[in-house]
């Protein structure tokens, strides 16, 4: 079975590098970096991103990329734009940082980790980006960015406003984006499930400078944009590489064709790290990966009924975990004991609502109310529905 399956894999690479080749009209990067999760940067790597971030806010990019998103703002954002464009995106900031030293490479950072208490994230701390701005103005007084003044759209200090009085109200956990992973099969459904989940809260419990169109101003972009394009990777990588669906910017329905604004260079272009200047790809991170989480995989299985894990994790479903805990469940042996024992180790602890987006924060976008409620309501099914098969998260 192991050497089958060897087999099909194979043969599952070669059709898609059929696919790959009729889809692909750039040449294949001839080295490739990898990003980084932030907290895995050694101290000289943080020390060069430091001097480069102060670097680029002397000589004025910091207002430039926080002029641009502004300025395409209502093209950039909820529509099938959002993913590309912001991909393009933090790739011209990263390209900005390498003009000055090319070891530069955009972090990122992996949200869902902190998703219970986002507020004690070691990233918030004066050793990364600093905290949350001081009562009073709001200012921010640690981290890289401190006591900086910004220039875009007027002279302020630079600000975090944390949302529900300081202490940011829940994000989004490891298994909701895992399902999006998972179980969406079109653009038309993946974009909003990000967009209007963890992009949005995201932005919205940071405040401040994040809050705005110039969001920008705030190195914090570039960090979260750069995790949900690993999220968009990881998507793609799981099957829908070329998928590209739904509403262009401006109206009509988008293609690999389609131009980027501001850009305008086609959607084709950013779809396949590794080749043209896409020239990066992403440390492996255990979170919402699935292939490299199957201690998830496994609290997942024996936790939900295989129809219900079917539904809501159909590639976990389809994994030889969830096969031998399926069969464990039915007869006693010494794995199970194993597995039972690692999965009750940790006390149930149940995974809390994520924030709302804010009623002027869906308004400042144009997103229709209705289809941000119906997502975050779906997110919502899902927790109840872990919390109530007493599912005990790793994280
Ligand atoms: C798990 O079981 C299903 C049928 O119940 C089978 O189709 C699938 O191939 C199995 N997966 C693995 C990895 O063994
Ligand atoms: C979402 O859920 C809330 C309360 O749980 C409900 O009032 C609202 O009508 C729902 N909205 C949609 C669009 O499903
Ligand atoms: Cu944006």
């Amino acid at each position: 079975m192991k050497f089958s399956s060897v087999l099909m894999s194979a043969a599952a690479i070669g059709m898609a590098a059929v696919g790959i080749n009729a889809q692909q009209n750039q040449p294949a990067c001839s080295s490739i970096y990898t990003r980084k999760e932030i907290l895995s940067l050694t101290s000289s790597e943080w020390n060069l991103v430091k001097s480069i971030l102060a670097a680029m806010q002397r000589d004025g990019w910091f207002r430039w990329f926080a002029y641009l998103h502004n300025q395409w703002f209502g093209s950039i954002h909820g529509n099938s734009q959002f993913f590309p464009f912001h991909r393009r995106f933090v790739y011209e900031w990263e390209r900005v940082g390498k003009m000055y030293n090319s070891g530069y490479i955009q972090p990122y950072w992996d949200e869902m980790r902190d998703y219970r208490v986002p507020a004690s994230s070691p990233v918030l701390t004066s050793n990364w980006v600093g905290g949350n701005g001081r009562s009073g103005d709001r200012c921010v007084v640690n981290g890289v960015q401190a006591n900086w003044m910004m220039t875009y759209p007027n002279n302020h200090c630079f600000s975090r406003n944390f949302g529900n009085n300081g202490n940011p109200s829940s994000w989004y956990s490891p298994e909701t984006i895992q399902n999006f992973i998972q179980r969406d099969t079109t653009m038309t459904q993946f974009r909003p499930d990000i967009e209007y989940t963890l992009h949005g809260v995201v932005h919205i419990n940071i405040g401040g400078d994040m809050y705005q169109g110039y969001s920008p101003n705030d190195w914090i972009f570039m960090l979260h944009h750069a995790n949900l394009d690993r999220l968009w990777w990881q998507w793609q990588q799981n099957g829908h590489l070329w998928t590209m669906d739904g509403p262009n910017a401006g109206g009509g329905s988008i293609s690999l064709d389609s131009s980027m604004p501001y850009f305008n260079e086609p959607v084709r272009s950013v779809m396949q790290l590794g080749y043209g200047n896409m020239c990066f790809q992403y440390a492996s991170n255990p979170i919402s990966r699935r292939s490299l989480d199957p201690d998830m995989d496994q609290r997942l299985a024996a936790a939900l009924p295989k129809d219900v894990l079917a539904e809501w994790f159909p590639e976990t479903a389809k994994t030889e975990i969830a096969n031998i805990t399926d069969n464990i469940v039915n007869s006693v042996n010494s794995a199970i004991a194993e597995v039972s024992e690692i999965i009750n180790s940790k006390p149930f602890n149940p995974i809390p609502y994520p924030a709302r987006l804010t009623e002027s924060w869906i308004k400042m976008h144009g997103f229709d109310t209705a289809e941000v409620r119906k997502v975050e309501n779906q997110s919502r099914k899902l927790i109840d529905i872990l919390n109530k098969a007493k599912y005990r998260s790793p994280y």
